[in-house]
């Protein structure tokens, strides 16, 4: 816990924070295998976009694609630490793969929220799990981030050079971020790929990246475990955002709702009141 805290006062104040080899190298082993299978089995290839990477291959939707990936938004430490920043009723925003091949050229400096009218600097609207699934070097194209620039009133101007520094990290390490926060992917210069996971979480409240609801299958999202339904988006925020008919998404995949709707809530607090002043008042 006190970990924890650390790491969520890191991203507070410098936007950023590293778990070094959190997980084991058996399993980045099998997440990068799982990675090549699906570009070998379902022919998955480059990026046709520069900011994508044009020597970039980026599988998106990946719970859709492998039971192996559903592990990864559930990872408790990084949960911990986003349900921190945001709240428990977080969402899981999108989900893809981030593997730069030899060639790729530098991705221009952004910041994922720009595209939300806010002004800057805002609270923490969405929080980036970059996972290292090998060495992260500046030569491969390590993620270079602009420490501090999540508390800028401005994000970066599109195609414009900055001077950033890389996160160098072994293999197992997942580096978080506040999505405000300046970065990009790094050049790789080396004759290796450089392979990686981007789990990005944003607030309940807020609409997701992607449309997992519809882009993962129902026969899919049924599987999951309680929890990663409930980040995909089968579920209310606050009792009141996002419900289907006064029900809770979650029901559709056959679970019961954990919790009355807002509405009910709100009924049964009053009722409760009501009870205790009448218990209260004195005997006529
Ligand atoms: O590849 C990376 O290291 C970062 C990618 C990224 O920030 C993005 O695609 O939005």
């Amino acid at each position: 816990m006190a970990d924890e805290i650390n790491h969520v006062e890191a991203v507070r104040t410098q936007g950023y924070t590293v778990l070094k080899g959190l997980i084991d190298p058996g399993t980045v082993q099998q997440l990068r295998a799982a990675l090549q299978r699906l570009e070998t089995e379902k022919g998955f290839g480059f990026a046709t976009t520069r900011f994508e990477g044009l020597n970039t291959v980026r599988i998106n939707n990946l719970l859709a694609h492998d039971e192996l990936f559903w592990q990864v938004p559930l990872q408790p430490d990084v949960l911990a630490i986003a349900q921190h920043l945001l709240d428990r009723e977080l969402l899981l925003s999108s989900f893809c793969s981030l593997t730069l091949g030899p060639g790729q050229q530098a991705q221009p400096m952004h910041e994922d929220t720009q595209q939300i009218p806010l002004p800057r600097p805002h609270p923490t609207l969405s929080v980036n799990a970059i996972w290292a699934l090998s060495d992260f070097t500046e030569e491969n194209g390590a993620t270079q981030i602009v420490p501090g620039s999540h508390l800028l009133d401005h994000a970066p101007e599109y195609g414009r050079h900055y001077p950033s520094e890389p996160v160098i990290v072994p293999a197992g390490s997942v580096v978080i971020f506040d999505s405000a926060l300046w970065h990009a992917g790094g050049q790789n210069r080396s004759q290796q790929r450089r392979w990686a996971l981007s789990c990005y979480y944003c607030a309940g409240w807020m609409r997701q990246q992607e449309n997992l609801q519809l882009g993962i299958p129902r026969e899919t999202a049924q599987r999951f475990p309680r929890r990663l339904q409930e980040l995909c988006g089968y579920s209310v925020y606050r009792g009141q955002w996002g419900h289907i008919d006064n029900h809770d998404p979650i029901e559709l995949l056959g679970q019961e709702r954990a919790r009355p709707m807002v509405w009910e809530a709100s009924d049964r607090r009053a009722e409760r009141m009501a009870e205790q002043a009448s218990d209260h008042r004195p005997a006529p």
